[in-house]
């Protein structure tokens, strides 16, 4: 027998295909050597060219698994990605606050505020864009936006460094305490630059940008393995900077699968 591990809890979508969502999330915990455990909000029927149908979990169903887990298990870390809708963001905020998980309490919270597939299908009610900005935001020790999720929460179409510093700011006014750009979508790059900002000081993180479409699940892997180093007691800034290496290699180790997109893979764990 060996000692308990950090443990981190993911409250996200299942991806039937196996690339992103929960199956991400858990798949990096456990290659960071984290246990991991899931709050399950959505169903998807989804496959390697997209999702072609959803089941949403029952708010009060969502909030029973955090509970569950956080109350006898424990929590070192949690992560947000696939949320559905407004009713289920409010019950996720009710039991993270009961159960300490969130900047104000003693679980530190990452938010990725996955609004839709990268094949364009919908992932969040547009309606439920107000409850991140009010309720989920304020209690985030970090989130995670990608362009198109800046775009959507704060109004600003990046296309460069100012436009990312900007974003950053308003993302932070909204009260995440740490915000983390992602540059990733500026294509004209040829790195691929992600922007951390506390409020006060601007730290960039470049990273090789890979000439692969197989990227499925690449932003749930990021804040997954943020989750994962911040379980084991690192600093946000820390914890980014094992992120951001930690899924370059395993964009650098995707594959391909089925007849579209394939998911990045953190199975290089294995050949270290
Ligand atoms: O990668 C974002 C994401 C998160 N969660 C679920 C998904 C996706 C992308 O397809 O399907 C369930």
């Amino acid at each position: 027998m060996t000692e308990t591990p950090a443990r981190a809890l993911t409250i996200a979508g299942s991806d039937s295909g196996g690339g992103a969502g929960l199956q991400a999330d858990l798949r990096t915990f456990f290659a960071n050597g984290v246990h991991g455990m899931s709050a399950v909000t959505a169903v998807t029927v989804q496959n390697s060219v997209g999702v072609s149908d959803v089941a949403e979990i029952p708010p009060s169903v969502v909030a029973a698994q955090i509970r569950a887990v956080a109350t006898d298990i424990g929590v070192d870390a949690a992560k947000t990605g696939m949320l559905a809708t407004t009713e289920i963001i409010m019950a996720i905020v009710a039991a993270c606050d009961e159960t300490g998980i969130g900047a104000s309490g003693a679980t530190p919270l990452v938010v990725d505020p996955v609004a839709a597939s990268m094949h364009g299908d919908q992932l969040l009610r547009d309606e439920a864009l107000d409850a991140y900005r009010t309720e989920l935001l304020p209690r985030a020790t970090l989130v995670t936006p990608n362009l198109d999720e800046v775009r959507l929460l704060v109004g600003i179409d990046v296309t460069d460094g100012e436009q990312q510093r900007a974003a950053a700011k308003e993302l932070h006014a909204l009260g995440a305490r740490w915000v983390l750009v992602k540059g990733g979508h500026m294509h004209h790059d040829p790195d691929c630059t992600d922007l951390l900002f506390d409020g006060t000081e601007f730290t960039e993180l470049t990273g090789p940008r890979f000439d692969t479409k197989h990227t499925h699940g690449g932003g749930d892997t990021l804040a997954a393995s943020i989750t994962a180093a911040l379980a084991k007691g690192a600093s946000v800034p820390d914890a980014v900077a094992h992120g951001k290496r930690f899924v370059a290699r395993s964009v650098e180790a995707s594959y391909p699968l089925g007849a579209g997109v394939g998911p990045v893979s953190p199975l290089w764990v294995l050949d270290d």
